[in-house]
Protein backbone atom coordinates (compact mmCIF):
# COMPACT_ATOMS: atom_id res chain seq x y z
CA UNK A 1 0.00 0.00 0.00
CA UNK A 2 1.68 3.11 -0.98
CA UNK A 3 0.44 6.23 0.91
CA UNK A 4 -0.26 9.38 -1.54
CA UNK A 5 1.74 12.57 -0.14
CA UNK A 6 -0.97 15.45 -1.03
CA UNK A 7 -0.78 18.86 -0.69
CA UNK A 8 -3.37 20.80 2.04
CA UNK A 9 -6.22 21.38 -1.07
CA UNK A 10 -5.83 17.30 -1.53
CA UNK A 11 -6.93 16.61 2.22
CA UNK A 12 -9.59 14.29 1.88
CA UNK A 13 -11.87 16.29 4.31
CA UNK A 14 -11.40 18.96 1.37
CA UNK A 15 -12.94 16.23 -0.84
CA UNK A 16 -9.88 14.66 -2.44
CA UNK A 17 -8.74 10.94 -2.40
CA UNK A 18 -7.86 9.22 1.23
CA UNK A 19 -4.30 9.20 1.70
CA UNK A 20 -4.36 5.23 2.56
CA UNK A 21 -6.55 2.99 0.33
CA UNK A 22 -6.66 1.14 2.73
CA UNK A 23 -7.65 1.26 6.30
CA UNK A 24 -4.38 1.69 8.14
CA UNK A 25 -5.33 0.36 12.08
CA UNK A 26 -3.74 0.88 15.13
CA UNK A 27 -3.34 -2.89 16.52
CA UNK A 28 -2.43 -4.96 13.80
CA UNK A 29 -0.54 -8.17 14.89
CA UNK A 30 2.45 -9.07 14.48
CA UNK A 31 2.53 -12.46 13.29
CA UNK A 32 6.50 -13.57 13.80
CA UNK A 33 7.70 -16.25 11.83
CA UNK A 34 4.93 -17.97 9.40
CA UNK A 35 6.63 -20.79 8.49
CA UNK A 36 7.82 -21.62 12.28
CA UNK A 37 4.51 -21.03 13.23
CA UNK A 38 2.42 -23.37 11.10
CA UNK A 39 4.93 -26.16 11.92
CA UNK A 40 4.46 -25.64 15.59
CA UNK A 41 0.55 -26.13 15.21
CA UNK A 42 1.44 -29.23 12.74
CA UNK A 43 2.90 -30.55 15.40
CA UNK A 44 -0.02 -29.71 17.71
CA UNK A 45 -2.63 -31.65 15.41
CA UNK A 46 -0.02 -34.80 15.06
CA UNK A 47 0.39 -34.65 18.94
CA UNK A 48 -3.56 -34.26 19.23
CA UNK A 49 -3.16 -32.76 22.16
CA UNK A 50 -4.57 -29.45 21.71
CA UNK A 51 -5.55 -27.80 25.54
CA UNK A 52 -4.73 -28.64 29.01
CA UNK A 53 -1.02 -28.30 29.91
CA UNK A 54 -0.21 -29.17 26.98
CA UNK A 55 3.75 -29.08 25.79
CA UNK A 56 3.84 -25.77 24.14
CA UNK A 57 1.86 -23.77 26.99
CA UNK A 58 4.62 -25.19 29.62
CA UNK A 59 7.48 -24.05 27.30
CA UNK A 60 5.71 -20.78 26.92
CA UNK A 61 4.99 -20.32 30.37
CA UNK A 62 8.81 -21.37 31.19
CA UNK A 63 10.23 -18.62 28.63
CA UNK A 64 7.92 -16.05 30.04
CA UNK A 65 8.80 -16.36 33.61
CA UNK A 66 12.29 -17.37 32.40
CA UNK A 67 12.40 -13.85 30.64
CA UNK A 68 10.70 -11.96 33.07
CA UNK A 69 12.76 -12.99 36.25
CA UNK A 70 9.97 -14.50 37.80
CA UNK A 71 9.42 -17.97 39.76
CA UNK A 72 5.70 -18.55 38.25
CA UNK A 73 3.96 -17.84 35.21
CA UNK A 74 0.50 -19.07 34.32
CA UNK A 75 -0.78 -18.68 31.01
CA UNK A 76 -4.36 -17.97 30.42
CA UNK A 77 -7.09 -17.58 27.89
CA UNK A 78 -6.83 -13.96 27.90
CA UNK A 79 -5.51 -11.04 30.43
CA UNK A 80 -9.30 -10.19 31.42
CA UNK A 81 -9.97 -13.84 32.97
CA UNK A 82 -6.42 -13.74 34.31
CA UNK A 83 -7.31 -10.39 36.03
CA UNK A 84 -10.00 -11.72 37.63
CA UNK A 85 -8.57 -14.61 38.49
CA UNK A 86 -5.87 -13.01 40.02
CA UNK A 87 -8.00 -10.36 42.04
CA UNK A 88 -9.77 -13.70 43.52
CA UNK A 89 -6.98 -15.68 44.65
CA UNK A 90 -5.70 -12.74 46.12
CA UNK A 91 -8.68 -12.42 48.46
CA UNK A 92 -9.89 -9.03 47.26
CA UNK A 93 -13.02 -7.98 48.30
CA UNK A 94 -15.04 -4.95 49.52
CA UNK A 95 -13.05 -1.82 47.90
CA UNK A 96 -9.83 -1.95 45.64
CA UNK A 97 -8.45 1.37 44.17
CA UNK A 98 -7.60 1.39 40.47
CA UNK A 99 -7.23 4.36 37.78
CA UNK A 100 -10.00 5.17 35.98
CA UNK A 101 -7.44 5.81 32.80
CA UNK A 102 -7.34 2.02 31.43
CA UNK A 103 -9.32 -0.17 29.49
CA UNK A 104 -12.27 -1.21 30.53
CA UNK A 105 -11.32 -4.66 31.69
CA UNK A 106 -9.70 -3.44 34.79
CA UNK A 107 -12.66 -2.52 36.90
CA UNK A 108 -15.08 -4.72 35.12
CA UNK A 109 -12.77 -7.68 36.33
CA UNK A 110 -13.53 -6.36 39.88
CA UNK A 111 -17.28 -5.27 39.32
CA UNK A 112 -17.69 -8.90 37.73
CA UNK A 113 -17.55 -10.17 41.59
CA UNK A 114 -19.34 -7.84 43.36
CA UNK A 115 -15.69 -5.69 44.12
CA UNK A 116 -16.10 -2.16 43.91
CA UNK A 117 -13.79 -0.47 41.96
CA UNK A 118 -12.58 3.02 43.60
CA UNK A 119 -11.59 5.53 40.97
CA UNK A 120 -8.27 7.05 41.43
CA UNK A 121 -6.63 9.35 39.13
CA UNK A 122 -4.03 10.03 37.58
CA UNK A 123 -0.29 11.47 37.49
CA UNK A 124 -1.00 14.12 34.29
CA UNK A 125 3.14 13.35 33.67
CA UNK A 126 3.24 9.69 33.33
CA UNK A 127 -0.22 8.57 32.92
CA UNK A 128 -0.33 6.31 35.43
CA UNK A 129 -2.25 6.35 38.70
CA UNK A 130 -1.07 9.02 41.27
CA UNK A 131 -0.26 6.94 44.85
CA UNK A 132 -0.59 10.84 47.02
CA UNK A 133 -4.27 10.17 45.71
CA UNK A 134 -4.59 6.20 46.56
CA UNK A 135 -3.43 7.02 49.91
CA UNK A 136 -6.63 9.28 50.45
CA UNK A 137 -8.80 7.00 49.23
CA UNK A 138 -7.95 4.06 51.69
CA UNK A 139 -11.12 3.10 53.76
CA UNK A 140 -11.52 0.03 56.24
CA UNK A 141 -13.44 -1.42 52.86
CA UNK A 142 -10.00 -1.47 51.15
CA UNK A 143 -8.48 -4.87 50.28
CA UNK A 144 -6.22 -3.36 47.66
CA UNK A 145 -4.25 -1.56 44.88
CA UNK A 146 -4.20 -2.21 40.85
CA UNK A 147 -2.05 -0.06 39.17
CA UNK A 148 -2.07 -0.40 35.40
CA UNK A 149 1.42 0.58 34.02
CA UNK A 150 0.39 2.33 30.93
CA UNK A 151 2.03 2.41 27.41
CA UNK A 152 4.58 0.34 29.63
CA UNK A 153 5.63 2.81 30.97
CA UNK A 154 6.26 1.62 34.96
CA UNK A 155 3.57 2.98 37.89
CA UNK A 156 5.02 4.48 40.95
CA UNK A 157 5.88 1.09 42.07
CA UNK A 158 8.00 2.37 45.12
CA UNK A 159 5.39 4.21 46.38
CA UNK A 160 2.78 2.28 45.75
CA UNK A 161 4.25 -0.60 47.52
CA UNK A 162 4.90 1.05 50.11
CA UNK A 163 1.47 2.62 50.92
CA UNK A 164 0.62 -0.84 50.59
CA UNK A 165 2.73 -1.87 53.51
CA UNK A 166 1.26 0.93 55.86
CA UNK A 167 -1.87 -0.08 55.02
CA UNK A 168 -1.65 -4.06 55.12
CA UNK A 169 -2.70 -3.84 51.24
CA UNK A 170 -1.89 -6.08 48.66
CA UNK A 171 -1.02 -4.66 45.36
CA UNK A 172 -1.76 -6.18 41.42
CA UNK A 173 -0.42 -4.53 38.29
CA UNK A 174 -2.18 -4.77 35.34
CA UNK A 175 0.55 -5.44 33.11
CA UNK A 176 -1.33 -5.46 29.87
CA UNK A 177 0.78 -3.32 27.99
CA UNK A 178 4.16 -3.69 30.33
CA UNK A 179 5.62 -7.37 28.72
CA UNK A 180 9.50 -7.07 28.16
CA UNK A 181 9.59 -3.40 29.79
CA UNK A 182 11.51 -2.86 32.73
CA UNK A 183 11.79 -0.55 36.22
CA UNK A 184 15.15 0.46 37.50
CA UNK A 185 16.92 -2.73 35.31
CA UNK A 186 13.67 -5.55 37.01
CA UNK A 187 11.29 -6.59 34.82
CA UNK A 188 8.34 -5.55 34.72
CA UNK A 189 5.98 -8.41 35.65
CA UNK A 190 8.07 -8.90 39.00
CA UNK A 191 6.24 -6.45 41.37
CA UNK A 192 3.64 -6.45 43.81
CA UNK A 193 1.74 -9.71 44.71
CA UNK A 194 1.04 -10.56 41.00
CA UNK A 195 1.22 -8.88 37.39
CA UNK A 196 -1.06 -9.45 34.70
CA UNK A 197 -0.11 -9.64 31.19
CA UNK A 198 -2.34 -9.34 28.39
CA UNK A 199 -1.45 -11.08 24.41
CA UNK A 200 -4.81 -10.23 22.70
CA UNK A 201 -4.32 -9.99 19.14
CA UNK A 202 -3.52 -6.00 19.12
CA UNK A 203 -0.75 -6.31 21.66
CA UNK A 204 2.49 -6.14 20.49
CA UNK A 205 2.96 -9.32 22.08
CA UNK A 206 0.17 -12.09 21.09
CA UNK A 207 -1.19 -15.33 21.23
CA UNK A 208 -4.30 -14.95 19.27
CA UNK A 209 -6.09 -14.02 22.64
CA UNK A 210 -4.05 -15.07 25.78
CA UNK A 211 -2.53 -13.59 29.06
CA UNK A 212 -0.57 -14.54 32.08
CA UNK A 213 -0.36 -13.97 35.61
CA UNK A 214 3.22 -14.06 36.86
CA UNK A 215 4.38 -13.76 40.60
CA UNK A 216 7.15 -15.20 43.01
CA UNK A 217 4.26 -16.51 45.73
CA UNK A 218 4.49 -19.74 45.59
CA UNK A 219 1.42 -20.17 47.59
CA UNK A 220 -0.25 -17.36 45.34
CA UNK A 221 0.92 -19.30 41.99
CA UNK A 222 -1.09 -22.63 43.20
CA UNK A 223 -3.64 -21.07 43.81
CA UNK A 224 -3.96 -19.57 40.60
CA UNK A 225 -3.40 -22.50 38.90
CA UNK A 226 -6.23 -24.85 40.59
CA UNK A 227 -8.58 -21.45 39.83
CA UNK A 228 -8.23 -21.52 35.99
CA UNK A 229 -8.57 -25.06 35.79
CA UNK A 230 -11.36 -25.39 37.46
CA UNK A 231 -10.18 -26.46 41.13
CA UNK A 232 -8.83 -30.07 39.46
CA UNK A 233 -5.65 -31.18 41.80
CA UNK A 234 -5.70 -33.86 39.88
CA UNK A 235 -7.61 -36.46 38.25
CA UNK A 236 -11.44 -36.69 39.46
CA UNK A 237 -10.20 -34.39 42.33
CA UNK A 238 -11.07 -30.91 42.88
CA UNK A 239 -9.95 -29.19 45.95
CA UNK A 240 -10.74 -25.56 45.33
CA UNK A 241 -13.56 -23.60 43.51
CA UNK A 242 -12.30 -23.01 39.84
CA UNK A 243 -13.39 -21.71 36.59
CA UNK A 244 -12.04 -22.21 33.16
CA UNK A 245 -8.79 -19.53 32.65
CA UNK A 246 -6.66 -22.33 30.50
CA UNK A 247 -4.81 -21.10 27.32
CA UNK A 248 -4.74 -23.60 24.43
CA UNK A 249 -2.10 -25.32 22.42
CA UNK A 250 -2.13 -22.89 19.33
CA UNK A 251 -2.20 -19.93 21.03
CA UNK A 252 1.05 -20.70 23.27
CA UNK A 253 2.70 -21.85 19.57
CA UNK A 254 1.70 -18.59 18.36
CA UNK A 255 3.15 -16.68 21.53
CA UNK A 256 6.50 -18.76 21.33
CA UNK A 257 6.61 -18.26 17.44
CA UNK A 258 6.57 -13.85 18.51
CA UNK A 259 8.60 -14.92 21.35
CA UNK A 260 10.97 -16.00 18.48
CA UNK A 261 10.77 -12.62 16.93
CA UNK A 262 10.60 -10.20 19.86
CA UNK A 263 13.85 -8.43 19.32
CA UNK A 264 12.55 -7.51 16.06
CA UNK A 265 9.25 -6.20 16.79
CA UNK A 266 10.88 -4.04 19.39
CA UNK A 267 13.41 -2.82 16.73
CA UNK A 268 10.62 -1.57 14.36
CA UNK A 269 8.54 -0.10 16.99
CA UNK A 270 11.30 1.73 18.63
CA UNK A 271 12.17 2.99 15.04
CA UNK A 272 8.66 4.01 14.24
CA UNK A 273 8.26 5.74 17.68
CA UNK A 274 11.05 7.58 16.35
CA UNK A 275 9.88 8.64 12.92
CA UNK A 276 6.69 9.47 14.33
CA UNK A 277 9.05 11.95 17.13
CA UNK A 278 10.56 13.40 14.18
CA UNK A 279 7.99 13.72 11.84
CA UNK A 280 5.56 15.49 14.40
CA UNK A 281 8.50 17.48 15.46
CA UNK A 282 7.96 21.05 15.74
CA UNK A 283 4.25 20.75 15.45
CA UNK A 284 2.92 23.60 18.13
CA UNK A 285 0.58 21.41 20.67
CA UNK A 286 1.87 17.68 19.51
CA UNK A 287 3.60 15.90 22.65
CA UNK A 288 4.37 12.33 21.53
CA UNK A 289 4.71 9.96 25.09
CA UNK A 290 8.31 9.74 25.39
CA UNK A 291 10.31 6.58 26.74
CA UNK A 292 12.92 6.40 29.12
CA UNK A 293 15.98 4.83 26.81
CA UNK A 294 17.64 3.96 29.80
CA UNK A 295 15.11 0.95 30.50
CA UNK A 296 13.68 -2.14 28.72
CA UNK A 297 10.72 -0.68 26.49
CA UNK A 298 8.24 -2.22 24.07
CA UNK A 299 7.66 0.63 22.57
CA UNK A 300 4.08 -0.87 21.81
CA UNK A 301 2.20 2.62 22.05
CA UNK A 302 2.80 5.68 20.08
CA UNK A 303 0.36 7.91 22.22
CA UNK A 304 0.59 11.38 21.20
CA UNK A 305 -0.92 14.16 23.49
CA UNK A 306 -2.92 17.08 21.61
CA UNK A 307 -3.00 20.70 23.57
CA UNK A 308 -5.80 21.95 21.88
CA UNK A 309 -4.95 25.92 22.84
CA UNK A 310 -1.70 25.62 20.74
CA UNK A 311 -2.81 23.25 18.07
CA UNK A 312 -6.09 25.21 17.52
CA UNK A 313 -7.52 21.66 17.02
CA UNK A 314 -8.61 19.48 19.49
CA UNK A 315 -7.71 15.80 19.51
CA UNK A 316 -10.94 14.54 18.28
CA UNK A 317 -10.61 17.11 15.07
CA UNK A 318 -7.62 15.55 14.41
CA UNK A 319 -8.78 12.11 14.69
CA UNK A 320 -11.33 13.02 12.38
CA UNK A 321 -9.13 14.12 9.71
CA UNK A 322 -6.86 10.78 10.16
CA UNK A 323 -9.96 9.15 10.07
CA UNK A 324 -10.84 10.26 6.49
CA UNK A 325 -7.38 9.87 4.70
CA UNK A 326 -7.99 6.21 6.67
CA UNK A 327 -5.97 6.27 9.45
CA UNK A 328 -7.81 4.91 12.25
CA UNK A 329 -6.43 6.83 15.31
CA UNK A 330 -7.48 5.84 18.67
CA UNK A 331 -8.79 7.69 21.81
CA UNK A 332 -7.22 5.17 24.18
CA UNK A 333 -8.41 5.76 27.12
CA UNK A 334 -11.44 7.78 26.35
CA UNK A 335 -13.95 9.06 28.09
CA UNK A 336 -12.17 6.93 31.00
CA UNK A 337 -13.94 3.89 33.02
CA UNK A 338 -15.97 6.47 35.02
CA UNK A 339 -18.25 7.62 32.05
CA UNK A 340 -18.61 3.92 31.36
CA UNK A 341 -21.38 1.65 32.88
CA UNK A 342 -22.36 0.46 35.39
CA UNK A 343 -19.68 3.08 37.26
CA UNK A 344 -21.21 6.43 35.28
CA UNK A 345 -24.66 5.50 36.72
CA UNK A 346 -23.09 3.68 40.25
CA UNK A 347 -20.62 6.96 40.97
CA UNK A 348 -22.08 10.12 38.97
CA UNK A 349 -19.88 12.39 40.33
CA UNK A 350 -16.82 10.50 39.77
CA UNK A 351 -15.28 12.94 37.60
CA UNK A 352 -15.18 15.71 40.50
CA UNK A 353 -12.24 13.44 41.77
CA UNK A 354 -11.01 12.79 38.64
CA UNK A 355 -9.71 16.07 36.52
CA UNK A 356 -6.23 14.85 35.04
CA UNK A 357 -7.82 11.49 33.98
CA UNK A 358 -10.69 14.03 32.27
CA UNK A 359 -8.41 15.87 31.03
CA UNK A 360 -6.28 13.34 29.53
CA UNK A 361 -8.63 10.83 28.13
CA UNK A 362 -10.13 14.37 26.09
CA UNK A 363 -6.51 14.93 24.91
CA UNK A 364 -4.54 11.90 23.91
CA UNK A 365 -4.63 9.84 20.60
CA UNK A 366 -2.94 6.94 19.33
CA UNK A 367 -1.48 6.81 16.28
CA UNK A 368 -0.54 3.00 14.16
CA UNK A 369 2.35 1.28 14.44
CA UNK A 370 4.13 -2.07 14.63
CA UNK A 371 5.16 -4.11 12.06
CA UNK A 372 3.03 -3.39 9.69
CA UNK A 373 3.34 0.14 9.39
CA UNK A 374 6.73 1.52 7.62
CA UNK A 375 8.53 4.35 7.29
CA UNK A 376 6.39 5.94 4.41
CA UNK A 377 3.44 5.59 6.02
CA UNK A 378 4.59 6.91 8.67
CA UNK A 379 5.65 9.87 6.80
CA UNK A 380 2.30 10.55 5.34
CA UNK A 381 0.83 10.05 8.40
CA UNK A 382 2.68 13.08 9.99
CA UNK A 383 2.50 14.97 6.50
CA UNK A 384 -1.64 14.69 7.25
CA UNK A 385 -1.19 16.34 10.94
CA UNK A 386 1.43 18.42 9.55
CA UNK A 387 -1.02 20.05 7.15
CA UNK A 388 -3.53 20.04 8.98
CA UNK A 389 -2.15 22.20 11.47
CA UNK A 390 -1.12 24.15 9.09
CA UNK A 391 -4.37 25.95 8.61
CA UNK A 392 -6.54 24.36 11.47
CA UNK A 393 -9.02 27.31 10.94
CA UNK A 394 -10.05 25.64 7.38
CA UNK A 395 -9.76 22.57 9.02
CA UNK A 396 -12.42 23.01 11.35
CA UNK A 397 -14.59 25.10 8.72
CA UNK A 398 -14.75 22.03 6.46
CA UNK A 399 -14.99 19.10 9.64
CA UNK A 400 -17.84 21.64 10.69
CA UNK A 401 -19.49 21.34 7.21
CA UNK A 402 -19.62 17.38 6.67
N1 LIG B 1 -5.97 -4.18 30.77
C1 LIG B 1 -5.54 -3.29 29.87
C2 LIG B 1 -4.80 -2.08 30.34
C3 LIG B 1 -5.77 -3.51 28.50
O1 LIG B 1 -5.34 -2.61 27.59
C4 LIG B 1 -6.47 -4.67 28.10
C5 LIG B 1 -6.77 -4.89 26.72
C6 LIG B 1 -6.89 -5.58 29.10
C7 LIG B 1 -6.61 -5.30 30.43
C8 LIG B 1 -7.65 -6.82 28.79
O2 LIG B 1 -6.86 -7.80 28.15
P1 LIG B 1 -7.59 -8.85 27.13
O3 LIG B 1 -8.73 -9.54 27.91
O4 LIG B 1 -8.08 -8.10 25.92
O5 LIG B 1 -6.49 -9.83 26.81
C9 LIG B 1 -8.32 -3.37 22.12
C10 LIG B 1 -8.13 -4.81 22.55
O6 LIG B 1 -9.26 -5.60 22.21
C11 LIG B 1 -7.85 -4.96 24.00
O7 LIG B 1 -7.29 -6.23 24.17
C12 LIG B 1 -6.85 -3.93 24.47
N2 LIG B 1 -6.63 -3.95 25.88
C13 LIG B 1 -7.34 -2.54 24.11
C14 LIG B 1 -6.38 -1.47 24.54
O8 LIG B 1 -7.46 -2.48 22.72
P2 LIG B 1 -10.38 -2.29 21.08
O9 LIG B 1 -11.79 -2.14 21.50
O10 LIG B 1 -9.65 -1.09 20.67
O11 LIG B 1 -10.24 -3.44 19.97
P3 LIG B 1 -10.53 -3.39 18.43
O12 LIG B 1 -11.21 -4.64 18.07
O13 LIG B 1 -11.20 -2.10 18.07
O14 LIG B 1 -9.10 -3.45 17.75
C15 LIG B 1 -8.19 -2.35 17.70
C16 LIG B 1 -7.65 -2.20 16.31
O15 LIG B 1 -6.89 -3.33 15.95
C17 LIG B 1 -8.72 -2.03 15.25
O16 LIG B 1 -8.44 -0.86 14.52
C18 LIG B 1 -8.60 -3.26 14.37
C19 LIG B 1 -7.23 -3.83 14.67
N3 LIG B 1 -7.21 -5.30 14.70
C20 LIG B 1 -7.88 -5.92 15.72
C21 LIG B 1 -7.88 -7.29 15.81
C22 LIG B 1 -8.62 -7.98 16.92
C23 LIG B 1 -6.55 -6.02 13.74
O17 LIG B 1 -5.99 -5.42 12.82
N4 LIG B 1 -6.54 -7.38 13.80
C24 LIG B 1 -7.17 -8.07 14.82
O18 LIG B 1 -7.11 -9.30 14.85
O19 LIG B 1 -9.63 -2.99 22.28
Amino acid sequence: MNPVHKTFDQLAILGGEPAFAEKLHVGRPNIGDRARLLERINDILDRRWLTNAGVYVREFERRVAEMMGVRHCIAMCNGTVALEIAIRALGFKGEVIVPSFTFIATPHSLQWQAITPVFCDIDPQTHNIDPVQVERLITPRTSGIIGVHVWGRPCDVERLEWIARKHQLRVLYDAAHGFACSHNGRMIGSFGNAEVYSFHATKFMNTFEGGAVVTNDDDLAKRIRLMKNFGFAGTDNVIYIGTNGKMCEVSAAMGLTVLDSLDDIISANRRNHELYEQGLAGIPGLAPVVYNSAEKCNYQYVAVVVDEDALHLSRDQIVRVLATENVLARRYFYPGCHRMEPYRSYFPNAGLLLPHTEALSQRVMCLPTGTTVSPEMIDAVCHIVRLAASRPEEVRDALSRS
